[in-house]
């Protein structure tokens, strides 16, 4: 009795993309040993490189290449030191007569992977020039928005899609869209949320690893790359591949979302998948490596100042948490009591979260000011509060999914951000937020997967596109990093207040 999610989830995720052992056909793939012989090759090496050029498996590539070009990829081979490198080689004439290739070069296990593409003259020039004056307009931004709708218009402007979109991944892993460029004509997706599933666990991870993605033609049949099974036994690991063709599972997905040719570009800070750029065409829509090479190095920048901004936020914490720490710290000097400082100590962590109550359960006596639970409705959850506050810090955005017993109280409070401020059980300090009313649309209704029984019971991607509003009750607005590391700090304070207090009760007392 499985459920549907769970098998979305297996049949999905296994899907060994990385070895799909085939091609798209704007260019051509070798692989050589380490004597370079070829080891597998894409079945369209003539059609892109030339009619005389049709090497066989275990051919010495010298035989079609020229020694200066030889020359050439050997010394790109000696900087792929670092996993993950790939090395790039523009305008190269492979064969000595004059046209020239640019060039992917990167290890797969114990062979040398080519990817061989046609020259497009200037096409980096041209990048470079139009990417100068956009770099210092990107950090005056001071909102992931506005970062990314400068962005995508500039990448619409430089590559030509209908459609760029910025695409931001929440803590559940679904996605939004949070800025947008698109032709006029276009309906917007901005603000659209997109569900976990659309994209599997191997597809994120090797997004991370291989961080732009070009499907050039949604319905051009893809080259395979031969032999499919290697000597050693296993397919080519196409991992780092720039030409990889792409699952089917996925492709049909675009196709259903009307997309002839897509190009995503992951952007990753700290290791993990942030985000992307997301461009769609209805049409077939290929780029050369030059400009690709271009908009890489700009999603790179991009990630740079996202990270960057980040880093602004969290040097605005330090600052708020330790102004926070101060009034606290300055607001007790005259030794006022704790347990009835919450008329004064409102106004201070408003300043720095945004609350709209709070209490103080200390020494059994409870006082609250602003939208929080009654005296009773708090004292009926503090059974299960004490028997799950082992850690020093309780955050939720949904009260009643934490303690049952908190979905009834008339107050609708639903998010909490509960401290624990004694050693002993158990004194706490609440931040408190009401319910609010939350509308996703989600591009498409989620975790509606169905086995589809004309296809051998696998699972197709949605058809299904439109928006469909879910509103979630029961929740308040989500406490964002930043607070929740308030919150932390606010505790530490807090309990040096406790703890200079009981000193100098212990002083009075001598
Ligand atoms: C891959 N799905 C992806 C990728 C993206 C999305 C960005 C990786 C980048 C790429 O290769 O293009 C999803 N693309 C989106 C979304 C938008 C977009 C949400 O432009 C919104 C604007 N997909 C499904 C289901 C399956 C599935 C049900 O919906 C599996 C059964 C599979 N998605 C799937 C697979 C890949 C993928 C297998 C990897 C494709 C590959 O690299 O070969």
């Amino acid at each position: 009795n499985i459920h549907t999610k769970d098998i979305e989830l297996t049949e999905c995720d296994r899907e060994a993309i990385h070895h799909i052992s085939a091609i798209q056909d704007f260019g051509a793939l070798i692989a050589v040993t380490n004597d370079w012989n070829v080891a597998h090759r894409s079945r369209n090496i003539a059609e892109i490189i030339g009619d005389s050029c049709d090497p066989e498996i275990g051919d010495p590539l010298a035989d079609y290449f020229s020694s200066d070009a030889i020359a050439e990829l050997r010394r790109a081979t000696s900087s792929l030191f670092a996993a993950d490198t790939v090395e790039r080689l523009f305008g190269v004439d492979l064969r000595g007569d004059g046209n020239l290739f640019d060039c992917a070069v990167h290890q797969s296990n114990n062979l040398l992977v080519i990817e061989i593409e046609p020259h497009e003259v200037e096409a980096i020039d041209r990048g470079l020039r139009i990417i100068r004056p956009v770099v210092s307009k990107l950090e005056q931004h001071d909102s992931y928005r506005s970062l990314g709708d400068e962005a995508c218009h500039f990448l619409r402007d430089m590559l030509g899609y209908d459609r760029v979109m910025f695409y931001r991944f929440l803590p559940d892993e679904s996605g939004q869209v949070i800025a947008e460029a698109k032709r006029d004509d276009l309906e917007t997706y901005l603000d659209l949320r997109y569900p976990q599933a659309d994209i599997p666990q191997q597809a994120r991870a090797l997004f991370v690893r291989n961080r732009f993605r070009i499907i050039a033609d949604m319905s051009a049949p893809s080259i395979p790359v031969e032999p499919a099974i290697g000597a050693d036994g296993v397919p080519l690991d196409m991992s780092m591949s720039t030409l990889r063709a792409h699952s089917q599972m996925h492709v049909e997905y675009m196709r259903n979302m009307g997309v002839g040719a897509s190009l995503a570009i992951s952007i990753v800070i700290d290791g993990k998948l942030w985000g992307m750029f997301a461009c769609h065409h209805h049409e077939a829509r290929s780029l050369s490596y030059g400009l690709r090479t271009v908009a890489e190095l700009f999603s790179e920048l991009v990630s740079l100042v996202i990270e960057r901004l980040g880093n602004r936020k969290v040097a605005k914490r330090v600052e708020a948490s330790r102004e926070l720490h101060d009034r606290l710290i300055r607001s007790f000097a005259d030794g006022a009591a704790l347990s009835q400082s919450l008329p004064s100590l409102d106004p201070i962590i408003s300043r720095a979260i945004d609350i709209d109550g709070i209490s103080i359960f200390i020494d059994g006596s409870y006082n609250a000011k602003g939208h929080a639970p009654t005296e009773e409705e708090f004292l009926s959850i503090l059974p299960q509060l004490n028997a799950s506050a082992d850690g020093r810090l309780i955050i939720t955005d949904n009260l009643a999914e934490k303690f049952p017993g908190a979905g009834s109280f008339p107050a609708r409070v639903a998010g909490a951000i509960i401290l624990s401020i004694s050693r002993r059980p158990r004194d706490y300090f609440i931040l408190w937020r009401r319910e609010e009313l939350q509308n996703v649309t989600w591009a498409g209704k989620p975790g509606k997967l169905q086995p589809d029984s004309s296809n051998g019971n696998r699972i197709s991607p949605r058809k299904s596109f439109g928006a469909w509003e879910e509103t979630m009750r029961g929740r308040s607005r989500e406490w964002s990093h930043p607070e929740q590391k308030l919150a932390e700090s606010l505790r530490s304070s807090l309990l040096e207040v406790i703890l200079r207090l009981t000193d100098e009760q212990a002083k009075e007392r001598a």
